[in-house]
């Protein structure tokens, strides 16, 4: 018993070292949010400073993050010890990473042999893009019978792409 005790010291001893972490020296961004979704909150995760014994969270002197526009801000950090003054950058990027949201209008999408196919259309809508573009791509042909698409590629202006298919069918008259 006496000898698994000693043995299981020397380990327990080695885990906790390795545990323990080096003394900061110099300064260390925190992790946060650097890339932010438009529209939505930003998480600073600050930064540190260490003198090699302990570690400071430092003070934040500006912050230009603004979340409502897309862009790149940076937050500025110092920190004044000893009469020196330490000083730590970090760089946000705020971007427009959702695609729009794109839903077919009710419509009439079967139809006779040489009859007419009126496109109902879209309803789309974007997270910060207020008139995303709308590319059709139809082959509907209502002079033969057949199963035809029309494909609507909506695409905002930081190019995210939402893709809608309308099936049209062109059946032959009883
Ligand atoms: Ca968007």
């Amino acid at each position: 018993m006496k000898t698994r005790i000693l043995f299981i010291i020397p380990v327990l001893l080695f885990v906790l070292s390795s545990c323990v972490m080096t003394p900061l020296d110099g300064t260390q961004l925190g992790e946060g949010d650097d890339i932010v979704t438009v529209g939505t909150p930003h998480i600073d995760g600050g930064c540190l400073f260490g003198d090699g014994t302990d570690t400071y969270p430092m003070d934040v002197v500006s912050n230009t993050v603004d979340t409502s526009e897309l862009g790149e801000y940076r937050i500025d950090y110092a920190i004044t010890i000893a009469g020196v003054t330490h000083t730590c950058v970090r760089i946000v990027k705020v971007v427009d990473d959702v695609p729009p949201s794109a839903s077919l209008k009710p419509g009439v999408d079967t139809v006779i042999v040489g009859g007419t196919h009126t496109d109902a259309g879209i309803t789309v809508s974007d997270n910060h893009d207020d008139n995303p573009s709308v590319d059709i791509r139809s082959d509907v042909d209502t002079s033969k019978a057949g199963t035809y698409e029309i494909v609507y590629v909506v695409t905002d202006l930081s190019g995210n792409r939402t893709v809608v298919t309308r099936t049209v069918t062109v059946l032959d008259p009883l």
